[in-house]
């Protein structure tokens, strides 16, 4: 299994992010890639290869291009270590801009891009190592550590060649990937995250948020309780994976969080180590082309245990 992955995004940095009006140290951190860079060469993963580079005509095709352009040319003349909280195009204030944050944002869309690619020429599992993180990101707005939405540019990417299900599994609803879809039939968003009314984002991940117009009906959200065990997840994940089977894409984007983790410091579910593997394995029963995309995940120790577990998994059933 091929692993997308560059070191660029270490240079994206930032110190805070404000919360209630208060700094708090940023927790996603370039730390968290190291420990999954480590977990996976320790256990045999060694096909990690650079991303290709793609036009930013993909990132522009969704994101609005003033949006675009702001985060190229806004982050251009910051100082090395000035972290730049903007007015405009956030929807929160835990995604500053630093001088390096348009280019690893634009790298890991790359990251995403080169795993469809891959999946697209016949690749059956492919792990693109996106960070920052994409699906909080919207149309005109950065939030929730997300800048350019690498799950959907992907998912974009590849329903030119037939339809791509999308299945959200980070604790936190995708906003940004939900809403680039909420009105097409040809890519299927299916999320499983915390009650959108006590967790971020809280605006959107409520049950009845279902698609319009020609989407309606593809899009599907299961916002579960906070401190959700392995056994309540387990169940909502198999309706989730009927409802993925029964639309019969032709690719399974996942969009990776596993800010699920029972410590995870900013999660709120109680996920044990060891289920990941378990989601992998359910998740290959599908038997389906897929492209595993990096989101959240901030228990920086387990993390790359926890992915490793995921992939040996997904990877079973090969
Ligand atoms: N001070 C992703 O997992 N809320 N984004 C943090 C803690 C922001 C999460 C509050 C959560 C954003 C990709
Ligand atoms: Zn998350």
């Amino acid at each position: 299994m091929k692993i997308i992955h560059s070191n660029i995004h270490a240079k994206h940095n930032p110190k805070y992010e404000i919360y209630d009006g208060k700094k708090e140290p940023y927790a996603e951190k370039k730390a968290r890639i190291e420990s999954i860079i480590t977990a996976l060469r320790n256990n045999n993963f060694n096909e990690i290869v650079k991303p290709k580079e793609f036009s930013a005509s993909h990132i522009t095709s969704l994101h609005h291009s003033a949006y675009f352009n702001f985060i190229e040319y806004r982050t251009r003349h910051l100082n090395d270590e000035e972290d730049f909280y903007p007015s405009y195009f956030i929807m929160d204030t835990y995604t500053p801009l630093t001088k390096y944050t348009f280019i690893a944002a634009k790298e890991a869309v790359d990251i995403a891009l080169t795993g469809a690619e891959l999946i697209k020429n016949g690749e059956k599992y492919i792990y693109s190592l996106c960070r920052p993180p994409g699906h909080h990101a919207e149309k005109k707005s950065s939030g929730g550590y997300c800048y350019f939405n690498n799950a959907a540019i992907a998912a974009d990417y590849l329903s030119s060649f037939g339809k791509v299900a999308i299945l959200d599994i980070d604790f936190h609803h995708g906003n940004g990937t939900q809403n680039f879809f909420y009105e097409r039939s040809d890519v299927y968003y299916i999320s499983i995250h915390a009650d959108p009314s006590v967790r971020f984002p809280y605006i959107s991940g409520f049950k009845n948020e279902m698609g319009t117009g020609k989407g309606k009906g593809y899009t599907k959200n299961y916002p579960l309780p906070l401190k959700t065990s392995d056994d309540e997840y387990k169940k909502t994940l198999l309706k989730a994976l009927k409802n993925i089977d029964s639309y019969s894409p032709k690719f399974l984007l996942v969009s990776a969080g596993f800010d699920t983790y029972e410590k995870d410091p900013i999660g709120g579910f109680a996920l044990t180590k060891g289920f990941y593997k378990e989601i992998g394995e359910l998740i290959s029963k599908l038997e389906l082309p897929t492209l595993v995309i990096q989101e959240g995940g901030y228990h920086v120790n387990d993390l790359g245990y926890i992915v490793v577990n995921f992939l040996q998994g997904l990877n079973s059933n090969l």
